[in-house]
């Protein structure tokens, strides 16, 4: 797919009540639902990480500084560029979330938890997890994780693009 089907995909996934826009409070909802669904509380300090990472991303997202992001905004900003200077400390400060054991990997159990918080279903979680763990060990590695995202974010490709679909309801191109 384009890289404008790709962002269109993530902004779908971004503006949970489809209003065209993605709020602040919308945006910052996505960590705390994941700490909530990872069983992580508000004081815990890789939650704070988290918190305090995706504040970074809204204000670089957010040009304008009006706390609404339309997906023309969203467009202009999103890229290589966006994800490595912020994206993907907020992508792995999740990720983290997840990985309670703090080895850098997730098994397809926390694997399927995190995403499922983020908006996906389980049976794509479940994809994007086979997808991604190439060697088949049954864990898949953080960098393998930021990797992807970037990859899909970046060009419309990625071993996980089938799963960052299921929002949209749409099948890769
Ligand atoms: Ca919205
Ligand atoms: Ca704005
Ligand atoms: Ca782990």
């Amino acid at each position: 797919m384009d890289t404008s089907t790709a962002k269109r995909h993530i902004f779908t996934m971004l503006d949970t009540d489809g209003d065209g826009v993605i709020s602040r409070p919308e945006y910052l909802a996505r960590p705390a639902r994941a700490a909530a669904a990872l069983g992580r509380d508000a004081g815990d300090p890789l939650v704070r990480t988290a918190r305090s990472a995706h504040e970074r991303v809204y204000a670089s997202m957010d040009a304008d500084g009006d706390g609404r992001v339309t997906f023309e905004e969203y467009e202009a900003w999103a890229g290589a560029g966006a994800f490595d200077e912020v994206c993907r400390q907020a992508l792995g400060s999740l990720f983290d979330l997840a990985d309670a054991d703090e080895d850098g990997a997730l098994g397809p159990t926390e694997f399927t938890r995190l995403r499922a918080a983020l908006g996906n279903s389980a049976a794509n979680a479940a994809k994007a997890f086979d997808a991604l763990d190439t060697d088949g060990d049954g864990r898949v590695g953080r960098a393998a994780y930021l990797a992807s995202i970037r990859g899909f974010v970046t060009d419309g490709t990625s071993a996980m693009a089938e799963a960052l679909h299921d929002r949209a309801g749409l099948r890769p191109a």
